[in-house]
């Protein structure tokens, strides 16, 4: 039996929704675990793009995180939970919101050296006022919307653990955001978090193949 290929990146955000997702789904992929400064040629080949996640299936290649999880999504019901519709529209654009505006700014505020004239300060506090927004509409529960988890909770957890790692000093002491530092401290505790960081060598062609979730 052939499994599904992921090409991976421990650390990115975009990588690390797409592992839970099938991870949640455990749907078993060979993953084949890259360095960004050290693309396989096969990746390039199929997804000139050269980002990661890649989910390569029997019949498509998935490239944009999104899709993947919507993918896993479609497949299995990871997400049992009845949504209101004003859930449903604050998912897509939260998601929206953080893969554009969000991380716009935090690259700025992580790496204000790369980008010329990037004000450190000001890309931070813009970040911080789309997290001050997200706390407005968060639950008292465990996750966002609630006691279940949600595509929304794992979809955009990981910028803002991005986020934090900047300055976690400073991160941990906003009062303002006090329910969003709880759910984030949830995700960091959960099992299925510690699962999909497990940390795997580089591949490269001719690898034996390696398999996620690790059992
Ligand atoms: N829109 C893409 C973005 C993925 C993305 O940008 N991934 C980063 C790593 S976190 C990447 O592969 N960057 C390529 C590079 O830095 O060369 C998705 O959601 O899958």
């Amino acid at each position: 039996m052939s499994y599904p290929i992921l090409y991976s990146f421990k650390r990115c955000p975009y990588a690390m929704r797409a592992r839970m997702a099938l991870q949640l789904a455990e749907i078993k992929c060979e993953i084949r675990e890259i360095r960004l400064s050290n693309k396989p040629e096969h990746m390039l080949e199929i997804s000139p793009k050269g980002t990661v996640p890649i989910l390569i299936l029997e019949d498509k290649i998935i490239d944009e995180s999104y899709d993947i999880v919507n993918w896993v999504i479609e497949k299995r019901n990871i997400f049992n939970n009845n949504l209101r519709s004003d859930q449903i529209n604050l998912t897509e654009s939260l998601i929206k919101k953080f893969d554009e505006a969000f991380k716009h700014h935090l690259d700025r505020y992580k790496y204000a050296t790369r980008y010329e004239n990037a004000d450190s300060e000001f890309h931070r506090s813009e970040c911080l006022k789309i997290l001050i927004d997200l706390e407005a509409i968060a639950s008292n529960g465990k996750w966002i919307f609630g006691e279940n988890l949600n595509k929304l909770d794992i979809s955009i957890l990981p910028f803002i653990r991005q986020f934090r790692i900047a300055n976690p000093g400073w991160f941990d002491s906003l009062e303002e955001i006090s329910k969003i530092k709880k759910i984030l401290n949830n995700y960091l505790n959960s099992e299925e978090f510690k699962k999909i960081m497990f940390k795997y060598d580089e591949w490269q062609l001719g690898s034996k193949p390696v398999y996620f979730p690790s059992t």
